[in-house]
C-alpha cells in the first residue's frame, strides 16, 4: 500500500471504465484486436473460473488463438484460493539441456535499477537474465512527458499491462490513449511506441521472449 493506503496498483483492480460522461454508452468500448496487436481495456474483461486453479476467477487477455505464443491472464484470487500447475511442458517452453529455471519469488522494489543507453524510462527486470530463462517480465517507468526514443520494430513478442498512469501508444499505424488497467498485445515486428502523459509516473509490465534464436 501507498502513503494514502490505496492497494498497489489499484487502478488495475479498479478500473475507470470510462470517463464519467461515457459510462455505460451502450457499445462503446476502446478495445481493438487487430492481426498484428490488440488492446484489451478493462470495460471488455470477461471472468470465468481459471481451469486447475482453486475459486479463482479468470480472464484470459492474451492467447495463441490471436497469434501469440503465450497466454496472459488476470487471475482474481482470495484468502482461500489457490494457483493450478501449468499444464505440461508449458511456461518454460524452450527448455535447455543442462539449464534449469528455478522459482524466483521476489519484488519489483527490490530489483536494481537497469541501464537503457538511448533511453530515460526506468527499468527493472523480475526474472534472472541467464540462459535457463527464455522469456523475461520488465518494469519500465516514465515521467510525464517522457517517451521511447526507439520507435522499436522487432522479433520479439510483447505482452503489456499498464500498472499506472496513461499516454499514447503507437502499435502499428495507430496511435491508442491508455490508461492504468489497460492491457496490449504486441505481435512480432509490430511497430511500438510510448509517450507518457498526464500528471502521474507511467509504469508498465511487459512480457518479452529473449535468450533463444528466433530461427
Ligand atoms: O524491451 C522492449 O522491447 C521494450 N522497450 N518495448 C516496449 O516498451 N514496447
Ligand atoms: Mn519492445
Amino acid at each position: 500500500t501507498d502513503s494514502n493506503s490505496q492497494p498497489l496498483y489499484w487502478k488495475v483492480t479498479n478500473p475507470t471504465l470510462s470517463p464519467t460522461h461515457l459510462q455505460d454508452l451502450p457499445g462503446f468500448t476502446r478495445s481493438v484486436y487487430k492481426r498484428d496487436h490488440a488492446l484489451i481495456a478493462p470495460e471488455s474483461h470477461v471472468f470465468s473460473p481459471l481451469p486447475d486453479w482453486i475459486n479463482t476467477l479468470g480472464a484470459y487477455l492474451i492467447s495463441p488463438a490471436m497469434g501469440a505464443h503465450f497466454t496472459m491472464y488476470l487471475a482474481k484470487m482470495q484468502e482461500n484460493s489457490k494457483s493450478g500447475l501449468p499444464p505440461k511442458d508449458v511456461e518454460r517452453y524452450v527448455i535447455l539441456e543442462d539449464h534449469y529455471p528455478e522459482q524466483i519469488i521476489g519484488s519489483t522494489d527490490k530489483q536494481p535499477l537497469l541501464e537503457t543507453p538511448g533511453e530515460v524510462f526506468e527499468l527493472r527486470k523480475l526474472l534472472p537474465t541467464s540462459a535457463p530463462y527464455d522469456f523475461n517480465i520488465h518494469i519500465m517507468d516514465f515521467q510525464p512527458g517522457e517517451y521511447l526514443n526507439v520507435k522499436e520494430v522487432h522479433y520479439n513478442q510483447h505482452g503489456l499491462l499498464l500498472l499506472e498512469g496513461q499516454g499514447i501508444y503507437r502499435l502499428g499505424d495507430s496511435w491508442y490513449p491508455i490508461q492504468a488497467g489497460d492491457a496490449i498485445w504486441m505481435a512480432p515486428f509490430v511497430p511500438q511506441w510510448y509517450a507518457a502523459l498526464g500528471k502521474t509516473r507511467s509504469r508498465y509490465l511487459l512480457y518479452k521472449d529473449v535468450n533463444r534464436n528466433p530461427l
